[in-house]
């Protein structure tokens, strides 16, 4: 079954018989799209197996999210399946997730996408202008600060770098920097060149108590209009709870920093959240897939706290 019209040359399947938590495919509510893009990987590769091993995984988990609201978080929402890419063609590839993303967000309101390589993000991000006219907030939730010139060097366009052509290209009013802690100088200095920038890096939310955060996140949602865009890389986690990354680094958030983070974003980012990204998780690089159980906690986290649209 498929459940796009757009452009008839691009093939989509469902890469399982099962659909993600066994939802309904092309159902109402909010879209889940898995993303197997892998074409600039420079360390340990395996994201493009995502979408896959956790549909396939995510049968056999309770469907719990952490908080009790006393709604189903997968009540409204549906699976689109994967989009069919061609291995190494990146800029056809983010024309593809453009042009399919645009359509998911105009039918079902928004989409979360499940990666796949985190330049992806350059994809929704465009998809995001295209179907709302204008492109507000980007929320980057991250170890890395991907704001390099090159990476690696000759190389203008990777997941090293994509945000780069995220504010050059798609050009957000606003963009926020979550969890940082590793970065090259040139491109620490250009983040903190942007205007209208929030630098949060995990040392800070570390210190930092709910209270704080809150008010930090509220401040930059309420001064911005327009449609928010968040992005999670899940190496912004501690390799000690989520080792199944391409590019782990040391003293990472834990799960509940994390999601304090998420949960404020959605809360007050409400009906304008209109992409969430989780990317960057590498089965390969997982071992006995000790982080899947949190991947699937995330995911449940995410639709919990997204508002009914
Ligand atoms: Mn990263």
């Amino acid at each position: 079954m498929r459940c796009f019209t757009v452009a008839s040359n691009i093939d989509f399947y469902v890469t399982s018989q099962y659909t993600l938590f066994g939802i309904p495919r092309c159902g109402s509510g909010t879209s889940i799209l898995g993303i197997p893009m892998e074409d600039t990987v420079s360390f340990r590769p395996g994201t493009r197996f995502a979408p896959g091993v956790i549909r396939t995984w995510s049968q056999y988990f309770e469907f719990t999210p952490t908080e009790d609201l006393g709604i189903d978080p997968l009540s409204k929402a549906c699976d689109l399946g994967d989009i069919s890419l061609l291995q190494g063609m990146v800029e056809k590839n983010l024309e593809r997730i453009n042009s399919v993303v645009s359509e998911a967000i105009s039918k079902w309101g928004r989409v979360v996408s499940i990666g796949g390589e985190h330049t992806l993000s350059l994809g929704v991000a465009k998809a995001v202008r295209e179907s709302q006219g204008s492109y507000g907030i980007y929320v980057h939730i991250d170890a890395h600060l991907d704001s390099r010139e090159e990476w690696p060097v000759g190389q203008k366009l990777s997941h090293a770098t994509f945000v780069r052509h995220i504010v050059n290209e798609v050009g957000p009013q606003a963009i926020a920097f979550v969890g940082f802690r590793s970065y090259d100088k040139d491109e620490v200095n250009f983040v903190r060149g942007l205007e209208n920038s929030l630098l949060l890096p995990t040392r800070d939310i570390k210190l930092m108590s709910e209270h704080e955060l809150r008010l930090l996140i509220r401040g930059l949602i309420d001064s911005y209009s327009g449609p928010i865009h968040l992005s999670i890389d899940v190496d912004v986690l501690d390799p000690s709870i989520m080792p199944g990354v391409g590019n782990p680094e040391g003293f990472g958030l834990n799960y509940g920093e994390l999601l304090r983070v998420v949960k404020a974003v959605l809360d007050y980012g409400g009906s304008r959240v209109r992409a969430v990204d989780i990317v960057e998780y590498s089965p390969p690089n997982d071992p006995g897939l000790a982080s899947l159980p949190m991947i699937i906690k995330l995911i449940l986290d995410v639709l919990n706290y997204l508002k009914i649209i």
